[in-house]
């Protein structure tokens, strides 16, 4: 008999298990508070965000990781601020975009892996007020503007920092920019970094959360996650910290977040397959291929590949934070515009089998997804051009199908070992059939 099989798997289902067990038990340590947790609802049924990487790197044209793929040396990259001059910055009209295209909330870096605060920070001077032209807080300017017109604000904060002397010791990024080969990691984090998240989580009003980045470059160093955990928590009781770490949740996060993956799939290569079925999940992709402004990137998607992503992330129980690089002269370019409003057209038809909803009954497929809120199923139908499509069993009972453009009845059966929908001819340019199957 062969043993082999069955001992590896019995070993793998084991690590698993127990991975899992760790895992869950680490987040039933941390109890968040009801505010956190209505926090966290209200973050799955908003379903649609705006990620904005924004900072002095955008002069240059060539992404947020400029300093790093041209192994600059710091001397010559902090002459960037000098040049950095948003004049065209209009916060009224960010967050109006936004709203056009249908997102709830907006994050925005508040400083990168360049260490370059974009807002008004006293604990030290590598920041748009004191090193800019500029000279303003444009976070400040956003964060009143999302409050007057009804959006939630998120900050990202890279926990990585190319800049600062006590980042130390270095990470896998590292490489010789001029920095001293000494420094103090722990009071990197304890008294500067958590300064400044004192000064996000006190100057900004209420935000939405902190969306922090970095950590997988040194995934072995003791972050103090606990204390700044607690620190945010204890500032503003709502905010969620969403870590985009890669790794299994740890104990005092509130989301799990992918880049540029659904939820378990690790097309990337670097997330991680564990999915958590405790935790509100968001999966954050690009509107062209750059984080940052690239002004050799032409890959616009279009508003349907948009829509597509939002619905898969929908049916997967995610959220979408979809990323623009506005310009550094403070505008956002008008193929973004275009396309992120068209999306928002969308949306105001389409909105309400996504908005408020969960993951449906039906494993994601490639055919489609399904969501679901109250007595509805929304059944997505995505790549499927045969006029019958059978779907696994259902376990409520459909009392009725429709479309939900136009409203027509579809022909539905049901039974134990399925469900069979007579789908309408699709015109050819739909990007989503849905079918809203009423349940009891
Ligand atoms: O290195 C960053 C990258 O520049 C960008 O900010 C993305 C957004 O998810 N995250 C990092 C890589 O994991």
């Amino acid at each position: 008999m062969n043993l082999r099989k069955p001992l590896s798997t019995l070993v793998a289902v084991t690590v698993f298990a127990l991975i899992a067990a760790v895992n869950s038990s680490a987040q039933a340590a941390y109890q968040p508070s009801p505010e956190n947790l209505k926090a966290r609802q209200q973050f799955q049924d908003d379903k649609f965000g705006l990620f904005i990487h924004w900072g002095v790197y955008s002069v240059l044209g060539d992404g947020e990781w400029v300093l790093h793929n041209r192994k600059l040396k710091l001397h010559d990259y902090e002459r960037l601020p000098n040049f950095f001059d948003p004049e065209k910055f209009d916060a009224k009209a960010w967050v109006a975009l936004a709203k056009a295209a249908g997102m709830k909330y907006i994050t925005i870096t508040s400083r990168h892996h360049d260490g370059f605060a974009m807002f008004d920070t006293k604990v030290n001077d590598w920041n748009i007020v004191k090193r800019t032209p500029y000279g303003k807080d444009p976070l400040k300017l956003l964060a009143d503007e999302a409050q007057k017109q009804g959006i939630k604000l998120f900050f990202y904060y890279s926990q990585l920092d190319w800049h600062h002397p006590d980042y130390y010791p270095r990470g896998a990024t590292a490489w010789e920019n001029g920095r001293p080969d000494s420094g103090n990691f722990n009071s990197y984090i304890d008294d500067f970094m958590n300064s400044q998240l004192r000064e996000l989580l006190t100057n900004y009003g209420p935000i939405g959360g902190i969306w922090f980045d970095g950590m997988w470059d040194k995934p072995n160093a003791d972050w103090h996650l606990e204390k700044t955990y607690a620190l945010i928590h204890r500032l503003q009781p709502a905010a969620l910290i969403i870590p985009n770490h890669h790794q299994t949740p740890k104990p005092g996060e509130d989301v799990q977040t992918f880049e540029r993956d659904l939820p378990g799939r690790n097309t990337a290569g670097f997330n991680t397959t564990y999915v958590s079925d405790a935790l509100p999940l968001e999966s954050c992709n690009t509107l062209n291929g750059s984080w940052g402004f690239d002004i050799g990137d032409t890959k616009y998607k279009s508003p349907e590949e948009v829509e597509e992503m939002l619905v898969r992330a929908a049916g997967n129980n995610a959220n979408l934070l979809l990323n623009i690089g506005p310009l550094p002269n403070g505008e956002i370019q008008e193929e973004f515009q275009v396309r992120l409003r068209a999306v928002g057209e969308w949306l105001s038809r389409y909105g309400d089998t996504i908005y408020g909803t969960r993951g449906g009954p039906l494993a994601p497929a490639d055919w489609g997804v399904t969501t679901q809120k109250g007595n509805k199923i929304y059944v997505h139908v995505l790549k499927w051009n045969a006029p019958l499509l059978a779907l696994p069993p259902i376990t409520k009972t459909i009392s009725g199908a429709q479309e939900l453009v136009g409203g027509t009845k579809v022909d539905v059966t049901q039974s134990a070992s399925g469900v069979v929908l007579k789908l309408p001819l699709a015109t050819g340019n739909e990007t989503d059939r849905v079918i809203v199957l009423s349940v009891n």
